[in-house]
């Protein structure tokens, strides 16, 4: 089975997917179901999403998973859900552990011991919207939102005294000194005796002790420093073992930084030329294969690309780890797409968003590939309620990580009121595509748009700022052509992506673009989609099957040339 970072050698861990029992039980009222009433009359793959399969197409409502697993008797188990969506509860034996509530962030679950090596587990699912319980989907949001259990589970044998976390802070990239930030569960003495290794280097041996704020801290110098940039994605290795338990994470020397209107990667400044992409096909849902994965990223790199959005939520792990052998620059988003005033202003939202932040920091940290942290796609920014979630946002994600940059994908360029809050000012425009019924040549409409946003961001005083354009794009209908190479047309959607590529790229006060998007993704069943043929956002450079439309070979001819 394929695990992403952190790994372990010494500790016991068990995969768990496969094939579970299922049963899918529809309006059920979860709080008064019995779990010895389910009819358990079906099996399902986990990770997998039920919905995206035909027997339950489009389904909302409550599912019930279940694995019977061996585990050693009396360990401490903690369970690892990589990603279960919408909703789900976790039970283990007959008894409830926890509830989770964002479909697209990974949780851990604490399972008492038990004189039996045989465990029970069932995970009700439910993937209905439901703003009480799960304030951070919205059925009015742009791309489909699939149920179960999509992502990796793992069991976990804890130790008396075990490693929660391990993030290596890289101090000097150049010099390869770094700091292993070091989180431990179970019994603490007040110092803590560690070893470390970092690739085949020799091991060292630490005494330290638990700072307030509940981490240790660990100075470590690299023997042979080799830094991260896309051209060298090279990888260092770091082991961290106390007393039966160990960690092994995988980490790169590398500094981002903005300054003077650029993105600096290791000091030197870096254009961005890449899409938002969605996890999503329509056989898996949002559930890909290894193959997909991977076979996105080879598609993307052949594309010219050095730069992924991850719209609109965090990405699956096995990704990112791709992303840092490859050399791909991420930027890591927290589940948001449109809230407003009843959303943003809303205590249940606001603590599930702040739990959803952590829960990606924790997840993504020592990730070299992702070089932003970014939240809330195109919220009311321009307006004055926004302000304490986008203020507190920003100050947890410097709190959590301030080796980042921070970013948000505005829609209200000109009229935001938060641009100082990000490092990288990053903006969704559509010239050529919406709001332009009435015009003679919208084409003509995009480079204008582009430069008039970057003439007001300068005269406002954002100077120092970098500028990327976090989306932009049209619907392009695979196979679908006209002799007016109209609206919907594969050769409108080329072109227009052709002339902002070239914009971009020549464009010095452009930090880079995320076009959107990569592949076409399932949206809304409902009547959103009359403005989305097929239920599909088919701004795809390919289609959902990755076929290559126009636009492929258009961009790809831009960004190759400037790479
Ligand atoms: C927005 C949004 C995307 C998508 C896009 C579009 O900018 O962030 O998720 O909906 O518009 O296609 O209109």
């Amino acid at each position: 089975m394929l695990k992403s970072f952190p790994r372990h050698e010494a500790r016991q861990v068990h995969g768990l997917d496969g094939w579970w029992e299922f049963a899918f039980l529809g309006s059920r009222d979860v709080e008064a179901l019995r779990l010895d009433e389910i009819d358990w009359n079906d099996r399902t793959a986990v990770p997998g999403a039920f919905d995206a399969m035909p027997s339950y197409a489009g389904k909302r409502g409550v599912a019930a998973y279940r694995l019977r697993f061996s585990a050693s008797s009396e360990a401490a188990l903690r369970l690892h859900f990589e990603a279960v969506s919408l909703w789900c509860r976790v039970f283990v034996d007959g008894q409830a552990l926890r509830d989770h509530d964002c479909g697209y962030t990974g949780f851990w679950c604490d399972v008492p011991p038990s004189p039996n090596t045989q465990r029970e587990l069932i995970v009700l699912v439910d993937n209905r919207f439901d703003f009480e319980r799960v304030p951070l989907h919205e059925a009015f949001f742009d791309f489909y939102q699939w149920g179960g259990i999509i992502r990796g589970v793992w069991c976990h044998e804890l130790p008396e005294t075990f490693l929660e976390a391990v993030q290596v802070r890289v101090e000097d990239y150049a010099k390869g000194t770094v700091t292993a930030r070091i989180r431990l569960g179970g019994d603490l003495s007040d110092s803590i005796e560690l070893r470390t290794r970092i690739d085949g280097e020799d091991a060292q041996t630490h005494s330290a002790r638990v700072g307030d704020d509940g981490w240790l801290e660990v100075p470590l110098q690299i023997q042979h420093p080799r830094p991260w940039s896309p051209a060298t994605p090279e990888l260092h290795q770091l082991r961290v073992q106390t007393g039966a338990d160990d960690m092994i994470v995988r980490f790169g020397l590398r500094e981002i930084k903005a300054s003077g209107g650029q993105i600096l990667l290791n000091g030197q400044a870096v254009k961005l030329r890449g899409y938002n992409r969605h996890e999503s096909h329509p056989q898996f849902g949002p559930a890909l294969p290894a193959a997909q994965l991977l076979a996105d990223l080879q598609l993307l790199r052949d594309l010219g690309c050095n730069f992924v959005r991850g719209s609109h939520y965090p990405q699956d792990q096995r990704f990112l780890d791709l992303c840092d052998e490859m050399g791909f620059l991420v930027w890591e988003e927290c589940i948001g797409w449109g809230q407003r005033e009843r959303q943003l202003s809303d205590p249940r939202f606001i603590a599930a968003h702040q739990i959803a932040v952590e829960e990606m920091v924790e997840a993504s940290f020592n990730h070299p590939s992702i070089i932003f942290w970014g939240f809330l796609n195109e919220a009311g920014t321009d307006n004055e309620y926004a302000r304490p979630i986008m203020e507190a946002t920003a100050a947890q994600l410097r709190r959590l990580d301030p080796s980042r940059l921070i970013t948000y994908a505005t829609m209200f360029g000109k009229t935001d009121l938060f641009l100082e809050l990000a490092d990288v000012i990053s903006i969704n425009i559509y010239p050529g595509w919406y709001g332009c019924q009435d015009v003679e040549d919208p084409l003509g409409l995009v480079v204008p748009a582009i430069r008039s946003f970057l003439d007001h961001f300068d005269a406002q005083g954002w100077k120092e700022k970098p500028i990327i354009i976090s989306e932009i794009g049209a619907e392009g209908l695979y196979g679908w052509h006209d002799p007016l190479n109209g609206f919907f047309t594969e050769e409108y959607q080329a072109e227009l992506l052709r002339v902002t590529c070239e914009e971009v790229m020549s464009n010095p006060r452009l930090a880079g673009v995320a076009l959107w998007h990569f592949s076409d993704a399932r949206t809304y069943t409902g009547g959103y989609s009359l403005g989305r043929p097929r239920a599909f956002n088919n701004k795809g450079t390919l289609d959902e099957y990755r076929r290559p439309k126009l636009a492929y070979k258009a961009v790809k001819q831009v960004f190759t040339a400037h790479k």
